[in-house]
């Protein structure tokens, strides 16, 4: 029932993969080459908390500084974080490049471990606009080459679950992202000194649910692979007919969405649409520009295509971040619970990241996670039925990966790195048969990134 042409196009990878590297090198060249038609007209802003190459900004203003701290839908990094970025203004509208794209060879051992040569990518435009006073209005797109750069609807991620590929769950294997990763519009209104309305509306977009997603994380930049909690804590940052209203009042912001609540469909380049039938609301506190904390519930109507029932999540997390030369050091701590209104079951993962900058050309990270698994043996039935009758159906997964990156300056506005990181696993006696004793996984990359050289 599902569509088999996109299969098994050797050359789509390669394609994919060079066509991801040539857009982060074009929009650098044509950035560069604006930078040199010089621009000296444009206003220095003082804005202390962010290290961002601010002089190239037309128009700002509180507004416009809030919708410009955040990564994913409405939410934020620790604002100390200097969100690798390159900024040009258009006219009146300041517009902002973000992207990176790894090219990763995944190795993995055991009866269920998988190789693949594959990309991760994305790349994201936000053009600013003020909007009389104390307004400030955005545009937010963001594109990933995944569907064509991840062949076969999927890479190899041991004990990762989550969505379908072929009309069946995904196990031991990531989704690609969607093409159109995201598609908004943001307001934000400085209703006074201390108070910021916010208004975001997306036809594909980030609900008010979880910490920053993954891909956009400050602690999660060196690392090419999803979280195994990315479905515990974060899957929705790409969801349909997002609508979220919220408000900052000091040290404090709340917010509350409408979206539809179904998980993206395998078909990745097209954009689903459904009712708004989920909902969910966050509380962030960010004590100082190195902390960002927040704690969020939702309630997910059907987000699973084959697997009956709704979902409430809630999720709770806490990131830091210290620059440091050549980057930041950022931390996080994330929950995410989810507890299924047919099975009745409660599950949880846990996510600690971190990365480390050391002599601005090498990064030092790791991830350590526990997580629930229920839906290893989903396409199994015999040994699903044998497991649940001896062993019970959850298991819960450790992994614990180490990785280091080195920096080759090799472009002005892209930076560019080679990288590995290798994983290894805990996992209970009743599933070694399946997976081995041992089973680890290791991961060598290219990764590049936009960012402006300061
Ligand atoms: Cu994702």
């Amino acid at each position: 029932m599902y569509n088999e042409r996109a299969v098994r196009r050797p050359r789509a990878l390669h394609c994919g993969v060079i066509f991801s590297i040539a857009i982060c090198q074009f929009a650098a060249c044509a950035l560069r080459a604006q930078d040199q038609s010089g621009s000296a007209d444009h206003q220095p802003m003082n804005m202390p908390a962010m290290d961002m190459p601010m002089m190239n900004m037309v128009d700002m203003n509180t507004a416009s500084m809030f919708l410009m701290n955040m990564s994913s839908g409405t939410a934020s990094n620790p604002a100390a974080w200097p969100m690798p970025m390159i900024m040009k203004p258009f006219g009146s509208w300041d517009t902002m490049f973000m992207g990176q794209a790894f090219l990763v060879d995944t190795q993995q051992s055991g009866p269920r471990g998988g190789d693949k040569l594959y990309s991760t990518n994305w790349f994201m435009v936000n053009t600013e606009h003020r909007v009389g006073e104390n307004g400030a209005f955005k545009v937010n797109l963001m594109l990933s080459l995944e569907p064509a750069t991840i062949t076969n609807r999927r890479y190899p991620l041991l004990f990762q679950t989550g969505e379908t590929a072929y009309g069946k769950p995904i196990v031991d294997a990531q989704h690609p992202h969607d093409f159109i990763m995201a598609a908004g519009f943001q307001y934000a209104l400085a209703l006074g000194e201390n108070t910021t309305l916010e208004l975001y509306f997306a036809p594909v977009g980030d609900p008010a649910l979880g910490p920053v997603a993954y891909p956009h994380r400050a602690s999660a930049m060196e690392l090419p692979q999803a979280t195994l909690s990315h479905h515990w804590q974060d899957s929705t940052h790409i969801s349909d007919e997002v609508a979220t209203v919220g408000i900052a009042y000091k040290k404090i912001k709340w917010e509350a969405s409408g979206f539809y609540g179904a998980e993206p469909d395998e078909f990745r380049w097209n954009i689903d649409t459904g009712p708004m039938n989920s909902w969910s609301t966050r509380l962030w506190y960010f004590p100082n520009n190195n902390w960002a904390a927040q704690f969020s519930v939702g309630h997910l109507t059907h987000p699973e295509m084959l697997e009956a029932g709704d979902q409430t999540r809630t999720t709770a997390s806490i990131e830091y971040t210290k620059p440091l030369p050549g980057g930041s050091w950022s931390t996080s701590l994330i929950w995410g619970g989810k507890h299924n209104t047919h099975t009745k079951s409660n599950t949880n993962g846990y996510t600690l990241e971190s990365v480390l900058p050391i002599h601005r050309t090498n990064f030092l990270t790791g991830r350590a996670e526990l997580v629930d698994k229920d839906e290893l043996f989903a396409g199994e039935p015999e040994i699903e039925d044998y497991l649940a009758s001896n062993y019970g159906s959850t298991f819960r997964i450790g992994a614990y990966t180490v990785g280091y990156t080195r920096d080759f300056g090799l472009f002005r506005n892209v930076e560019t790195g080679i990288g590995a990181n290798f994983t290894a696993y805990s996992l209970p006696n009743a599933i070694k048969p399946y997976y081995g004793q041992h089973p680890v996984s290791g991961n060598v990359f290219i990764r590049i990134r936009l960012r402006a050289r300061s």
